[in-house]
């Protein structure tokens, strides 16, 4: 079942017009939620950061979010997925291209669930990542459905043999094509301010929770790319990838080139959190 503005239909019943905004201009904003054991993951969360990508590109939401909220969970019961994800985007609508907003199109929400099994193998092995400089825009803390630099970005990384690309301006570290980073140096952990730079991840700000709950001392303040390749541990955060250690960057390796004590004790917390 898709779940198609405000009702469950069969795919075949979706019906989306080579006018729609988001297919002409990527003029929308989507959320990628988690489920666990069938319970959609840290919802309330999610559903305030698509408020808020809604309203830093004056699109107003087809309904209240906590009316969205309900209906993702209606599809994820509908759909018995335990383990899996939610993709769910919302574009400006139908209208005959112009770029200036519409005066009449009514937004169009899409959603989905995938399944999906947490990345055990990639958490416990760790990945390698390259570096390329972010050629972005400037409000990357909007979760826009315009997402070419991140996707030339990953899709770099892959032809590396890599499994992330780590994006920096002018050698400060932002985030990476589809996560957060942070890295560990002396038991500190340093990552990006949340400001416009960067999309402000679910997954960062739990691990910063779990992070003070545990005594790990936090630097939110921008690091370089030298802070990068000599840190002690690296790891990236994400809805899908959890808590993912980076155990090689640029083929220089990470620390011991395994992933680091900190990573490991962040991940159980995290585990746990889950299972609660
Ligand atoms: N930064 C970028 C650019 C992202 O695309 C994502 C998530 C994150 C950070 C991490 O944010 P969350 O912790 O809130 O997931 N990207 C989603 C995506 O497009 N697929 O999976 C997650």
């Amino acid at each position: 079942m898709i779940l198609y503005n405000d009702k469950l239909v069969n795919k075949e019943d979706v019906n989306i017009s080579y006018e729609d905004r988001g297919y002409n201009f990527g003029d929308g904003v989507y959320e990628v939620f988690r489920t666990y054991g069938g319970t959609v993951f840290a919802l309330d969360e999610h559903l305030q950061r698509l408020e808020r990508s809604a309203e830093a590109i004056s699109l107003a939401l087809p309904c209240a979010a906590d009316e969205i909220g309900g209906r993702i969970e209606r599809l994820v019961a509908a759909e018995k997925i335990a383990d899996g994800t939610v993709y769910l985007q919302i574009t400006r609508g139908r209208a005959p291209r112009a770029h200036a907003f519409p005066e009449q199109a009514e937004p169009v929400l899409v959603a989905y669930c995938s399944e999906l099994q947490r990345p055990q193998r990639l958490m416990t092995e760790g990945i390698k990542a390259i570096t390329l400089p972010d050629i972005r825009w400037l409000r990357c803390d909007i979760k826009s459905l315009n997402l070419l630099p991140n996707v030339m970005a990953k899709q770099k990384a892959a032809e590396c043999g890599a499994g992330e690309a780590i994006l920096h301006r002018d050698g400060t570290v932002t985030e990476c094509s589809a996560s957060n980073v942070m890295i560990v140096k002396d038991g500190v952990i340093h990552t990006h301010p949340a400001n416009s730079f960067i999309l402000h991840g679910v997954t960062r700000s739990i691990v910063l929770k779990l992070a003070d709950g545990l005594g790990i001392p936090v630097r939110e303040e921008p690091f370089t790319l030298a802070m990068l390749s000599q840190a002690d541990e690296v790891f990236i955060t994400s809805t899908t990838m959890e808590i993912t250690p980076v155990i090689a960057v640029d083929h220089g390796a990470i620390g011991a080139g395994r992933p680091g004590p900190v990573t490991r004790t962040l991940q159980e917390a995290f585990a746990r959190l889950i299972r609660r």
